[in-house]
Parts: C-alpha cells; sequence; structure tokens
C-alpha cells in the first residue's frame, strides 16, 4: 500500500462527516417541535451525566450557515445528518409541521449551495414522545407511522436528496433503550427489546421502497454499528461468548437484512422473548439495498471465562473503547466475504479525547489525528483488497451530546465551546481537510496523466 494516504482511495470516493439532530440541533422546543423521548429521558434525573439535556446542545438549528460553511472550508463532499421526527410530526403521526420540513428544507439547499451532498438518516432515536406513548418501537404500529414519516419527508426534500439511510444503529436504540434502559425511553425488557429491534428493521424495510416512490432519485441504505469480536487463544468459552456476542450485536442485524432471517442460534438462546415475526415482514426486511451505512470504532476480545479482555498495550479512548483499526478492515471484509454487500459507506469512524482549548485559542488532539489516520488507512487496504467502500463519515463534525455521557465526551474536529457556542476547528479538523485536498490533487485528471 502506497505510504501516502491520499492516493490510496478512488477519484469518486466520498468524504464525509456526520453528526444527528438530538446530538446538535437545540431549540428543542421551538417552531412547533414536539417531546422527544430524549427531551423526556434526559429530564428525568439521573438518566444522563450531570443532568445534561439537549434543549441546546450545539445550536445547529440557528447556526447551520455557519457550520456549513466550515464543512465547506473542510472540503467535505458530504454531510450526514438526521431530521427530528417530532418537527415533522409533533405527535408522532397526523399533523405535519410545516415549519419543521422548512427548516430541513434551508439546511439541505445551503449543503447543495456549497457543493455539499446530503445523507439524510431518518431516525437516529429521537421518537416522538408521543409515539412512545402508544408502546414505542414495542407495538407494530410504530412501523405505520415511521412509513408516513417517511413519506412526508421524502416528498418534501427527494426533489434535491438523493442518499437516504432509515435507521442509525438499531441495535443501539433496542438493546440499550428497551433492554438495557441506559438510552431512552429506558425500559429495561428483553422481549420489548427483540421487539424493538424487528420493529426498527421491518419499518426500515417497509421505508426502502416509500422512499424509492416518493424520491425517484433515491439511494437507499440503513446504517448498523458492527464490530469485530474476537476470542482470546483457544479458550472454548470465549469462543462460545464470543460467538453469542457476534449473534446479538452483529448477525441480529444483518442476518434479516441479507439473508431474510434471523440467526437461529440467537433465536434458541431467546427462547420466550424471541421478537413478534408476522408472515412477510423478512421479506420486507430483506428489500435489497443500494449500500449499507457501518459505524465502526473500536472491537472486543473476550478472554477465558467468557469475560471481556482490556489490552494492556493499546490506546483507550476516552469512552474506554480500545484503538484497533484492524476491526474495521475485518469487518469490511466481512462484508463482502459472507453478506455480499453491494456498497459501503463507513457512516461513523471517530474517537473521544479530553480536548483542552489553549491558552492560544487553539485546540491540539494528536490522538485524534492518529486514530483518524490509522482507521482511514484500514478502509484504504479493505478499498484495495476490492471490498466496494464508496465513503468515509468522521463521527463526529462538532463536539456534542454524547447520550447518556451528556457533553462529558468530545468527538468533534471541530471544538464546541458549549458557554459561548463558538467553534473551534481541531488540529485534526486541518489534517482531514489536508488529506481531502491531497486525495483531490492525486486523484485529478492531470496527476493522473502526469
Ligand atoms: O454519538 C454516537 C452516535 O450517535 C451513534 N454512534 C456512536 C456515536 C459515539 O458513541
Amino acid at each position: 500500500m502506497p505510504d501516502d494516504l491520499a492516493s490510496i482511495f478512488p477519484a469518486e470516493f466520498v468524504w464525509g462527516a456526520a453528526t444527528a439532530s438530538y446530538q446538535i440541533e437545540g431549540a428543542a422546543t421551538e417552531d412547533g417541535r414536539g417531546e422527544s423521548i430524549w427531551d423526556r429521558f434526559s429530564a428525568t434525573p439521573g438518566k444522563v451525566r450531570t443532568g445534561d439535556t439537549g434543549l441546546v446542545a450545539c445550536d445547529f438549528y440557528h447556526r447551520y450557515r455557519e457550520d456549513i460553511a466550515l464543512l465547506r472550508e473542510l472540503g467535505l463532499d458530504a454531510f450526514r445528518f438526521s431530521i427530528a421526527w417530532p418537527r415533522i410530526l409533533p405527535e408522532g403521526r397526523g399533523r405535519v409541521n410545516q415549519a419543521g420540513l422548512d427548516f430541513y428544507d434551508r439546511v439541505v439547499d445551503e449543503l447543495l449551495a456549497n457543493d455539499i451532498e446530503p445523507f439524510v438518516t431518518l431516525y437516529h432515536w429521537d421518537l416522538p414522545q408521543a409515539l412512545e406513548d402508544q408502546g414505542g418501537w414495542v407495538s407494530r404500529e410504530t412501523v405505520d407511522a415511521f412509513c408516513e414519516y417517511a413519506q412526508v419527508v421524502a416528498e418534501r426534500l427527494g426533489d434535491r436528496v438523493g442518499r437516504w439511510i432509515t435507521h442509525n444503529e438499531p441495535r443501539v436504540a433496542s438493546w440499550a433503550g428497551y433492554g438495557s434502559g441506559a438510552h431512552a425511553p429506558g425500559r429495561r425488557s428483553k422481549s420489548d427489546a427483540t421487539a424493538a429491534a424487528h420493529h426498527l428493521l421491518l419499518s426500515h424495510g417497509r421505508a426502502v421502497e416509500i422512499l424509492r416512490d416518493a424520491a425517484p432519485k433515491a439511494t437507499v441504505g440503513i446504517t448498523l454499528n458492527l464490530h469485530s469480536v474476537q476470542a482470546d487463544g483457544d479458550d472454548e468459552s470465549a469462543a462460545e461468548v464470543a460467538r453469542r456476542i457476534d449473534g446479538g450485536d452483529n448477525r441480529w442485524f444483518l442476518d434479516p437484512i441479507f439473508r431474510g432471517e434471523y440467526p437461529t442460534d440467537v433465536l434458541e438462546l431467546l427462547g420466550d422473548a424471541a421478537p413478534p415475526v408476522e408472515e412477510g415482514d423478512l421479506a420486507a426486511i430483506s428489500t435489497p439495498l443500494d449500500f449499507l451505512g457501518v459505524n465502526n470504532y473500536s472491537r472486543l476480545v473476550i478472554g477465558g471465562g467468557g469475560k471481556p479482555l482490556r489490552n494492556s498495550n493499546a490506546v483507550y479512548t476516552d469512552m474506554d473503547w480500545e484503538v484497533y483499526p484492524d476491526g474495521l478492515y475485518e469487518v469490511l471484509v466481512r462484508l463482502r466475504d459472507e453478506y455480499a454487500v453491494p456498497t459501503i459507506y463507513v457512516t461513523e469512524n471517530g474517537a473521544a479525547f479530553g480536548d483542552i482549548r489553549g491558552h492560544d485559542g487553539e485546540v491540539l488532539d494528536p490522538e485524534r489525528q492518529d486514530y483518524l489516520e490509522g482507521y482511514i488507512r484500514a478502509v484504504g487496504r479493505a478499498v484495495q483488497a476490492g471490498v466496494p467502500v464508496s465513503g468515509y463519515f468522521v463521527w463526529s463534525f462538532l463536539d456534542n451530546f454524547e447520550w447518556a455521557h451528556g457533553y462529558s465526551k468530545r468527538f468533534g474536529i471541530v471544538y464546541v465551546d458549549y458557554p459561548t457556542l463558538d467553534r473551534v476547528p481541531k488540529g485534526s479538523f486541518h489534517w482531514y481537510g489536508d488529506l481531502i485536498r491531497r486525495h483531490r490533487a492525486a486523484a485529478s485528471p492531470a496527476a493522473q496523466t502526469g
């Protein structure tokens, strides 16, 4: 592989940055936005660190022009953001809030005016609270509500938006939202979690056709958070636990989407907590996709006795996640070899570190730069091995509301000074921008012929 990272990638490779509505927008009670499960959850004492909420967040709602100007400065091809369902349908279904649609209209137009392609995620976890009150994702009716929402958004934005992601990380939305209760809505039930996961997947499958009909230019995918789960050494119990975790975290979502079936070993383990699958559901879930979005940050190693192992030689991020770029390579190769995924975008990858603004006002983050370089190199290796990876999105563009961790974890390549909401591009922002510029230069016709 060439040393110069920029020359590894094909000319049409897409460089992007990713965000999500609740994590950056703020303006949680403005212009008719309804309540979301994250408003309710973060207002509940003890659920989010130091009681942080998304009420103001990064104030992207008011500062999107300034932020898009920074995206332009960075030289990005694409920006991934999500739509807040409660801005569009404050009660979850029925009444449409035009002011909510208008906001995303403006964001899309501003991006296009700056030559940045919008990648729109429909659901990044901010379910209207009104729907949660009627059962949330455990209820099959929420699937119909999601279809209604997808239709409304696609009709309004579909003339300009070509890239659609139905859901972000259904594993987290279901397992953490309805199983462990660490995320909104904070329920703790295994059968609720599996029902929620199934309905998220079903709503995805149904929405694919809706998006294609309402937005004829649409290419449609879903984003899954996938990780490499490995057993350390030959310990049999470690191998068994690793397989079980891989089943729940990875195969539970990949198999229905790409094979039209749930993995039988996981179904057996679930027993009575298996999801309520009806005839036709798996056919809908496995509707062929245009692309798969992959979010990857770290790997999991299981040691003797089935316990997660800590690697004393590795760097860990502020989330206590091991830095292990090969894990992303392994995931990408597996998607080609085991699931024949046609096109992949790495829709999130990045690292939280405890960034500090220096006396000179700058924010230097060499650890994040190293992290990004290692992972982008791993993507490059996958591309060279023939894996169809078409783009890479750094998580995240801005420091933001990191769910139950509140604002304590900084993932951005742009620092947000929360008291003033000033944006300060970090060292990694400049590094990433330089990579993109060098890639363009290496891919230009002059460089090809010269
Ligand atoms: O911040 C989250 C994002 O919302 C979903 N993927 C993982 C990120 C880091 O935890």
